[in-house]
């Protein structure tokens, strides 16, 4: 039997009187080196993301604010969590379909990569992922 699909790394808080503050360095919440930050914000009311799986890249996803629903496929099991604080990181390996909903309206989810961007490296058929996978 395999492990859990979903993977969560702790990140630490470092917050006191004046505020928060998180932090996610190598060696702590983050197990890669980092090439690349991106984050998704503004999304539209209903609007649902991802659709696709990636051959090798490994990314850290940490919702900063808001809420967003991640589900993981990994061609015969799915789970689904809501990141909804930035104490809690989702680690999303290669060869799992991802998919995003329910974005609330201030939703910020950022997303540390261990790969520059590479179009070549997302498998966007849903279809050519099962067959790969099964
Ligand atoms: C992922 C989920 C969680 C770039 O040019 N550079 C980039 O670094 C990224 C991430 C995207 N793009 C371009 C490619 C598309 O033309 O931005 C456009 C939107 O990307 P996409 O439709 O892939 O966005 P999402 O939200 O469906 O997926 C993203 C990441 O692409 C993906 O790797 O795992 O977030």
């Amino acid at each position: 039997m395999s492990g859990p699909l979903l993977q969560f790394v702790e990140i630490p808080q470092r917050g006191d009187a004046r505020g928060q503050l998180a932090v996610a360095e190598l060696g702590g919440a983050l197990p890669f080196v980092v090439r690349r930050i991106y984050w998704i914000y503004g999304t539209k009311p209903g609007v649902s993301r991802g659709f696709h799986a990636h051959k090798k890249l490994r990314q850290l996803c940490v919702c900063v604010a808001g809420s967003v629903r991640l589900s993981l496929f990994d061609g015969r099991r799915e789970e689904s969590v809501v990141l909804d604080s930035s104490a809690k990181g989702l680690l999303i390996g290669p060869g799992l379909w991802r998919e995003m909903h329910d974005f609330s309206h201030d939703c910020v989810l950022m997303v540390f990569a261990d790969a520059e961007y590479e179009e070549t490296d997302y498998i966007r058929s849903k279809e050519d992922f099962l067959k790969n996978v099964i």
